[in-house]
């Protein structure tokens, strides 16, 4: 007779991701095809495992927590900045090197160049790293194109790596990262190139899910910003923005009147800011990774966030010039040293509010009935663990739609 359930994980202490307390020890946890069947406790099932399922995993007590979620990367890109890197080291600030035409800008100019076949190489290796911190959704911006073949290359190459690798890719269109050379002095121009042509296009061939603005003053302003919202929703794209990274802006409330997904960065925030991305149910996507390598001082208001109820999550934002990390067990780290954010905040800001910040929440990051059975069985005993130690690598099994994925082969 056909069993119950396709494979079942036995003595596993589970962290659901639901709420900041909920482990369960002695718990187990079932799937069928791609989905959890079942999570409850170990005295709870009815018959012995292997009678109720094919495969029997006996995880002795080591910790399973949703597959994590990195909800902002810019990964795709060619070259590096490594010489930037130096020159900060020496006193340039991140601002001078823009400036200065490097930054953003050096990125493009290689991006550009680069073939698809080279950007799908060199990106693989970012994502498989990714996946070896136990990253089973990745969201990826396009932005070092800053024109539409690139652009779209760039997102080309994102959906590629979906297709190739068993990971879901959430792809965003940022074309607003910075102003392209070649329209120096014509921001407004440019901005119309991304409503005109940019945005319908991209739209129309399904390349993206969400657009995306850099909203600062090296990038675009309060009215541009605004632009590039209205059309992504004319063009039913969801909305994300950079906000209040190196000053306060006010993006962050636009944002809201637009219905974000997420505000992202966050530094800078003001209590106003705060108070409408409450009240719009934004997420507020904080980057301890780009807080660290700019080596900045102002921490994001994490308080006042909590007190005001905002889901908190956490990313990578893995890109060549402020965060060139790719683990994000690291990041979950520098999100408790740095922000001093809680271990039990930190594991819902990579798992449930990270699955928010796409809009997936209805199928990822909390491992319960129906949910994608997309987790990781870590060779820890605690989720506190993952953030305490640092460079070890504690992945133990690799579970994507679940099926059993070893890293090694791809
Ligand atoms: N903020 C960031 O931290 C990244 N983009 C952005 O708008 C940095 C991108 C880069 O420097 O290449
Ligand atoms: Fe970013």
């Amino acid at each position: 007779m056909a069993k119950q359930w396709d494979a079942l994980w036995i003595n596993a202490t589970i962290a659901t991701g639901e709420k900041q307390d909920s482990i369960m020890t002695n718990a187990c946890l079932a799937t069928k095809g791609s989905k959890i069947a079942w999570v409850g406790a170990m005295q709870a099932l009815s018959a012995k495992p292997n009678e109720l399922a094919d495969t029997v995993y006996d995880v002795k007590h080591r910790c399973i927590t949703p597959g994590l979620i990195d909800c902002h990367t810019h990964l795709i890109f060619a070259g590096n900045r490594a010489n930037e890197f130096e020159m900060r080291l020496k006193g340039a600030t991140y601002e001078d090197i823009a400036r200065q035409g490097g930054g953003i800008q050096s990125t493009v100019a290689a991006t550009r160049t680069a073939s698809q076949e080279e950007l799908y190489y060199l990106s693989k290796k970012r994502v498989l790293a990714l996946m070896q911190s136990g990253v089973t959704t990745l969201e990826i911006k396009s932005g070092y194109g800053l024109d539409l073949e690139t652009e779209e290359k760039i997102l080309y190459v994102a959906k590629k790596l979906e297709e190739t690798l068993p990971i879901t890719i959430s792809k965003t269109f940022l074309g607003a990262h910075t102003l392209p050379l070649e329209y120096r002095g014509r921001g407004d121009a440019y901005i119309d190139h991304i409503c005109q042509d940019m945005i319908p296009s991209i739209a129309e061939k399904k390349l993206a899910e969400a657009v995306d603005v850099f909203c600062e003053k090296i990038a675009f302003n309060l009215a541009q910003t605004e632009r590039v919202f209205a059309t992504a929703k004319q063009h039913d794209l969801q909305v994300k923005c950079h906000a209040e990274q190196l000053s306060d802006s006010g993006s962050a409330a636009l944002a809201a009147k637009y219905h974000a997904l997420s505000v992202d960065h966050l530094e800078h925030l003001s209590l106003q800011g705060i108070e409408a991305i409450a009240k719009s149910g934004t997420v507020a996507v904080l980057l301890p990774g780009a807080f660290y390598f700019l080596r900045e001082k102002k921490l994001p208001p994490i308080q006042l966030l909590r007190e005001h109820g905002v889901p908190i999550a956490l990313a990578s934002d893995c890109n060549p010039g402020t965060s060139p990390i790719m683990s994000l067990l690291l990041i979950m780290n520098m999100a408790c040293t740095l922000f001093r954010l809680t271990p039990q905040e930190v594991l819902l800001g990579v798992t449930q509010y990270a699955a928010k910040s796409l809009g997936l929440e209805q199928t990822i990051g909390t491992l319960s009935a129906n949910k994608q059975a997309d987790f990781i069985v870590w060779d820890v005993s605690t989720p506190v663990e993952l953030m305490y130690y640092m460079g070890v690598k504690p992945l133990h099994q690799f579970v994507k739609l679940g099926r059993t994925i070893d890293l090694a082969n791809l």
